[in-house]
């Protein structure tokens, strides 16, 4: 991982997103056997200016045999607004749903997290997660955020597990955090030892299922918005496509 070695954003990030940031990569590389996954060309580093604002981009990407894509990407917005994007993409082989956490925030003196989300999205037909994770998050204690947030319309590809909230406090934060970290060790621990299905009409439902979650996902307006204003409509779409929410065809 020597991109993780020295990584310029992430140490002038707000302090809830370098946890975050570190405490996935440790944990993938504690449970998950990780390679190299090539970036598009171009798409690694990017830095955009168009409408005067700044934006930064830095993607860290791994695979693994149960995972296609292991997505990590940290941004930053003009000086103060910081996000951090994280998906994994099951191979589709694999029934797994897709572990997905978003966090939109700002540094400095109003410091503050307005956005923070993280899901295990279920992707079969009837959009119920695997018996085992279902027996599982059930399990977790259920928590209490001051301020909930709710979803928006193409939010129904998340589960009755989906955390959407912003958290006001340092209590709330590490809370959240804690509980994005179960999820993502749950996760982890279940596919390590998952087995490939063998019928290919199961590996078509999957794919489908990830095809959905993608095309809801493209329809956040607000990450588009972020993107287009420094980097133009046809980039933001491209990225969009193949980087944030990239699918393999049916
Ligand atoms: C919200 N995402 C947002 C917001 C911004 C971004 C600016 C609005 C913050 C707010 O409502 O307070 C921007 N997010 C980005 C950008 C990138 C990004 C620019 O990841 C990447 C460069 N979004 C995801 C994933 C999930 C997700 C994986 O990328 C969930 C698993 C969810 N983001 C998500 C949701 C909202 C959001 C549900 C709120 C959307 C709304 O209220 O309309």
């Amino acid at each position: 991982m020597s991109n993780s070695l020295n990584p310029p954003l992430r140490n002038q990030q707000h302090a809830l997103i370098q946890k975050l940031a570190n405490g996935i990569e440790r944990i993938w590389q504690q449970y998950l056997d990780l390679s190299p996954y090539q970036v598009p060309d171009d798409l690694g580093y990017v830095e955009g200016y168009l409408e005067g604002e700044r934006l930064v981009i830095e993607n860290h990407c791994y695979q693994t045999p149960q995972f296609r894509k292991l997505h990590l990407e940290l941004a930053q917005v003009g000086k103060g607004l910081d996000i951090l994007h994280c998906v994994m993409f099951p191979n589709p082989a694999y029934a797994l749903p897709i572990f997905g956490a978003d966090i939109v925030g700002s540094r400095g003196e109003k410091a503050a997290i307005s956005a923070a989300i993280a899901d295990l999205s279920p992707v079969s037909a009837d959009r119920s997660l695997p018996a085992v994770y279902q027996a599982q998050l059930a399990e977790l204690p259920p928590l209490q955020f001051s301020q909930p947030r709710g979803l928006p319309p193409w939010g129904d590809i998340f589960s009755e597990f989906c955390l959407f909230v912003r958290p006001v406090t340092a209590e709330e934060e590490a809370v959240f955090l804690e509980r994005v970290l179960t999820f993502l060790t749950i996760h982890c621990q279940i596919a390590s030892t998952a087995t490939p299905l063998q019928a290919s009409t199961e590996v078509s439902k999957v794919l489908a299922g990830q095809q959905r979650y993608c095309t809801m996902q493209r329809q956040n307006d607000k990450t588009r918005r972020v993107l287009e204003k420094s980097f133009g409509t046809e980039w933001a779409e491209r990225y969009m496509t193949t980087m944030l929410f990239d699918c393999v065809a049916v």
